[in-house]
């Protein structure tokens, strides 16, 4: 898994991280989304990328993310606001244990499209197995 670290500018007033494209990211970000008030026992995903990069930070409170590359499974906490995961395309991904006081920000390469998704698991298998062939 690949977490990026931010650095924290603090100082006796706080923290603050900044984000800056083609610095301490590894692309453009092209879209910026964020969910919250996700309620208790709620998985949220279920999907992978074709093409979408995404970095995803958990900006307040905590949450799990199960992270499948077709062939090994491997769980990222997400508890620290100057931490990012940065998920690259072809990844399946699964969202879980949010508190309810959970931000989770995703900063993502491309705009939304829909045709960009796989939400079939088993399709997500075939589509790995073609891209090695
Ligand atoms: C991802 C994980 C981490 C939009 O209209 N625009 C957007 O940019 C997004 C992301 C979603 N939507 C609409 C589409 C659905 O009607 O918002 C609704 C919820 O989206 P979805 O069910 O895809 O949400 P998650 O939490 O399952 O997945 C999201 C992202 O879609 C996905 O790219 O990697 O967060």
């Amino acid at each position: 898994m690949k977490k990026i670290q931010f650095q924290q500018h603090g100082d006796s007033r706080g923290q603050l991280v900044a984000i800056e494209e083609e610095i301490n990211i590894p692309f453009n970000v092209k879209r910026v989304y964020f969910m919250y008030d996700t309620g208790p026992g709620v998985h949220r995903g279920f999907h992978a990328h074709k093409s979408l990069q995404q970095i995803l930070f958990c900006v307040h409170g905590s949450c799990k993310i199960l992270l499948d590359d077709g062939e090994s499974r491997e769980i990222a906490i997400l508890d620290k606001p100057y931490e990012g995961l940065y998920i690259e395309n072809d990844i399946w991904r699964e969202m879980y244990d949010f508190t309810s006081d959970a931000v989770l920000m995703v900063l993502a390469s491309e705009h939304y499209n829909e045709e960009d998704y796989i939400r079939d698991y088993d399709e997500f298998i075939k589509y790995k197995r073609l891209e090695k062939s």
